[in-house]
């Protein structure tokens, strides 16, 4: 199918920072749209995100070049052709940007598009975006994690580690497993309210209060789960996400918020292990940091047979990173974000190398996120089987979970899901 139109525009994501929407038409009408969302703690090998840099605009966080390049180079590049799939599309805007880092046209006006044509694609085919991704055998819906604490980067408060998630797992389908976890949600913010703590949320929808440790994040959040009426570990487990690779300082990891003393690798490990021993810990991102691949290989030889060690910083959702990953036995699992990488294909690339290490796949939203719901589809299309995408508030995560709740009442009596086996030990 003939492209022949490709537009691009300067919109807002949830933070109020410029990011792209791309709008794409084929030669039969079919349209597509894509926003791009944006990290706050963002891994160093991620592919690149144009910003402008010009300080008398948005604190120089405009947009504008990458939009012109979707204008300009990219749209003249693929206006009037006709690519046989995803795959030569995405290849040809990666020949046109010819850097390693996508950081000429800008990794962000690069996923707009191939997100954008992907949708078009569907539609031409009268494909839900899931089975264009997947196929129309697609059918497993996802364990949602909800961020309902954040600390770490995301919050101004006194909490070192990033995101503190429920994973609602004992469920019998999604619209379920989203009540649970709404329910306990809302359990947490009574909680936090009688003890006079801040109910005020984080870019990720989670509360954001000022708590004396870490650990209490999650004894509010274990009474909470309770007094939903939930038993901890059985219905209701936790996840965490303490974003180490911001922690690191000089080869060890400084507490920046708390300000406890900085501890070593050797130290950060004990650390979870003796969390997991007494907290129902299903899944844990980044327990270290990015530059710490010995670590990470220690850590996985000791913990990873008990919880899904998923590597974010460290992999990027890049294919070569990943296989060196692989290769030094590094993580259980990947986090999967389509704009570290750039491009859908890609994405789905990484997606099949960690299956067919036997390694999970969580697909994941960025701090900064639009009202785009392509992920949604994306953890249907590959049965990656859970998915975190925020806290239970703000629209720019719900719509994700709304989007979610639409697939499964679609797919009817076929949906199936994912529960408690979708965690890789
Ligand atoms: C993370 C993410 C998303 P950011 O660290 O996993 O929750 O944060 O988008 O800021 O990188
Ligand atoms: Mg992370």
């Amino acid at each position: 199918m003939r492209i022949t139109h490709l537009d691009a525009i300067e919109v807002l994501d949830s933070r109020g920072n410029p990011t792209i929407e791309a709008w794409l038409r084929l030669e039969d009408g079919s349209e597509g749209r894509a926003l791009t969302p944006s990290g706050a703690s963002t891994g160093e090998h991620e592919a690149a995100e144009l910003r402008d840099g010009d300080p008398s605009r948005y604190q120089g966080k405009g947009v504008l070049n990458a939009v012109g390049h979707i204008r300009g180079e990219i749209a003249d590049a693929l206006i009037g052709t006709t690519p046989s799939g995803q795959r030569e599309l995405d290849n040809r805007m990666r020949e046109l940007d010819g850097t390693p880092n996508k950081g000429r046209l800008g990794a962000n006006a690069l996923l707009a598009v191939s997100i954008a044509y992907a949708r078009a694609a569907a539609q031409a085919r009268t494909l839900p975006l899931y089975q264009y991704l997947g196929g129309t055998d697609a059918d497993l819906l996802p364990v949602p994690c909800l961020n309902v604490i954040n600390g770490g980067r995301h919050a101004d408060n006194t909490v070192d580690f990033q995101e503190f998630k429920i994973v609602p797992h004992h469920a019998p389908n999604f619209a379920e497993a989203i009540r649970m976890g709404e329910e306990v949600f809302h359990a947490l913010k009574a909680l936090l309210h009688a003890r006079g703590l801040s109910t005020g949320v984080g870019d990720e929808g989670g509360f954001a209060p000022n708590l004396h440790s870490n650990e209490q994040a999650i004894e509010l959040i274990l009474e909470a789960i309770a007094k939903a009426g939930y038993t901890p570990g059985t219905d209701v487990s936790l996840a965490l996400d303490p974003a180490t690779s911001e922690m690191w300082h000089h080869g060890r990891y400084r507490f920046f918020k708390s300000n406890q003393k900085e501890v070593d690798s050797d130290a950060m490990i004990a650390l979870w292990s003796d969390w997991f021993d007494r907290y129902p810990i299903v899944l844990m991102e980044d327990p270290l940091s990015e530059h710490d691949w010995d670590g990470w290989a220690e850590i996985t030889r000791r913990l990873g047979g008990r919880v899904e060690l998923v590597g974010d910083d460290i992999f990027c959702t890049n294919p070569d990173l990943l296989r060196r990953g692989i290769r030094e036995g590094v993580a259980n699992s990947v986090l999967i974000k389509p704009n570290q990488i750039g491009t859908v294909t890609e994405t789905l690339d990484c997606i099949e190398l960690a299956k067919s290490a036997g390694y999970g796949c969580y697909v994941s939203h960025r701090s900064g996120e639009t009202e785009d719901t392509f992920i949604a589809d994306l953890v249907v299309g590959t049965g990656c089987g859970h998915i975190k995408t925020g806290s239970g508030c703000r629209g720019e995560r719900t719509a994700k979970f709304n989007r979610l709740l639409r697939i499964e009442h679609e797919l009817g009596t076929r949906a199936r899901f994912a529960g408690r086996s979708a965690f890789v030990r």
